[in-house]
């Protein structure tokens, strides 16, 4: 039986343990750039056996809050080259999550301070972050206008783009999807955000073509091998609603099978949130079933909630990784003193978003 503490293969890459940093959005790239605080924040946290980085834009239609970073342009690129090398200086992999928000936008982020994409004309229930007055701002999220169909090759494109240049520009180990919380891919795949008539929403196979499509383009870019997937079948975030999740996201992780994927990464119940919604059930086994029964041999990440001892539980049910969100932010080390048994850090959630070093880089390390 394996434990958290034993090496794995997630496809190409050779991963030293089974601890993973989770894609935690922190707000602290001012102009969409990486700084060298945030090389710093990710060297610490380099003992994970895999670091993915906060969900980075893959272009500025797929910005959707202040100080987010973004993979589009040269200085962002030099900005996250800083990081990957500090990473493996320290010893560690890092993958970035590639990031399109879709309708969760306002017209002050969009470019010519147009209306947000989305697959159709519905507003979310959701809020994002603005600087106003030089400080973050919770503000309603704009109205989205519907992409048209001969748009979408362009974001597919725009996906295998920014995938090439993390991995051949920036350094990046690989890339994951971001197809969860309720952005433009998981807008897509679910029925409350999706009501097209074409070949891109009503039944499950045409709301799963456009991540699909974005995946195979990926793949064919980076390598099936170096690329993962973010998916949260029954996530509240972000206005996210699917009336029959189970099959919609049996069929999806079917067809990623045949992608031979690094990893599938699974948030279970509501993203930060309660691991178990009443009114939300799923079964995460029979999805788990479901990928390697149709042949699927990536790692299978899960998340959301887990401690130590829950974590050394999934793996003993036959999990392959385990990511730690806010655990991981509050405790650089945390390896160390999940294998030691430590006492751990708690988070400060004032400094979650947006700011400096505080709350960020200065979370102390066990003394030695
Ligand atoms: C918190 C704040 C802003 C964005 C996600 C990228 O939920 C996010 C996010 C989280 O995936």
């Amino acid at each position: 039986m394996y434990t958290l503490f034993d090496p794995i293969q997630a496809g190409d890459l050779r991963l030293a343990n089974r601890i993973v940093l989770a894609p935690l959005t922190r707000n602290r790239a001012p102009d969409a750039i990486p700084t060298p605080l945030m090389a710093e924040y990710y060297a610490q946290r380099a003992s994970a056996g895999l670091l993915i980085t906060e969900a980075t834009a893959i272009s500025q239609q797929g910005q959707g809050y202040a100080d987010v970073p973004g993979l589009y342009g040269t200085e962002q690129l030099d900005g996250w080259k800083r990081v990957t090398e500090s990473v493996h200086d320290a010893g560690g992999k890092i993958i970035v999550q590639l990031w399109h928000v879709g309708r969760v936008s306002h017209t002050e982020l969009q470019p010519g301070g147009a209306p947000p994409v989305a697959p159709s004309a519905i507003t979310a229930k959701t809020k994002t972050v603005l600087i106003r007055h030089g400080v973050p701002a919770f503000v309603e999220t704009s109205a989205p206008r519907a992409l048209d169909a001969d748009e979408l090759p362009g974001i597919v494109h725009t996906y295998q783009a920014a995938a090439r240049n993390a991995v051949e520009t920036a350094g990046f180990d690989g890339v994951e999807i971001h197809g969860a919380n309720g952005y433009l891919l998981d807008q897509f795949l679910k029925s409350g955000s999706n009501q097209r008539t074409d070949d891109y929403g009503g039944s499950i196979e045409n709301r799963a073509r456009l991540l699909l499509e974005v995946m195979r383009a990926v793949t064919g870019a980076v390598g099936g091998g170096r690329t993962g997937i973010r998916l949260s079948p029954v996530t509240p975030a972000n206005d996210a609603f699917d009336a029959d999740p189970q099959p919609l996201f049996e069929y999806v992780v079917r067809q990623l099978a045949t992608l031979h994927l690094a990893y599938i990464h699974i948030i279970e119940g509501a993203t930060g949130g309660p691991r178990e919604l009443p009114e939300r059930p799923f079964d995460y086994a029979a999805l788990k079933t479901a990928y390697r029964t149709a042949g699927g041999k990536g790692a299978w990440m899960v998340n959301n909630g887990y401690d130590g001892k829950l974590a050394e539980k999934a793996i003993a049910n036959g999990a392959d990784l385990v990511a730690f969100g806010k655990t991981f932010l509050a405790n650089p080390d945390l390896v160390e003193r999940l294998r030691r048994n430590a006492p751990l850090n708690v988070p400060d959630k004032t400094t979650f978003y947006g700011g400096g070093a505080r709350g960020y880089t200065d979370y102390p390390a066990l003394s030695k």
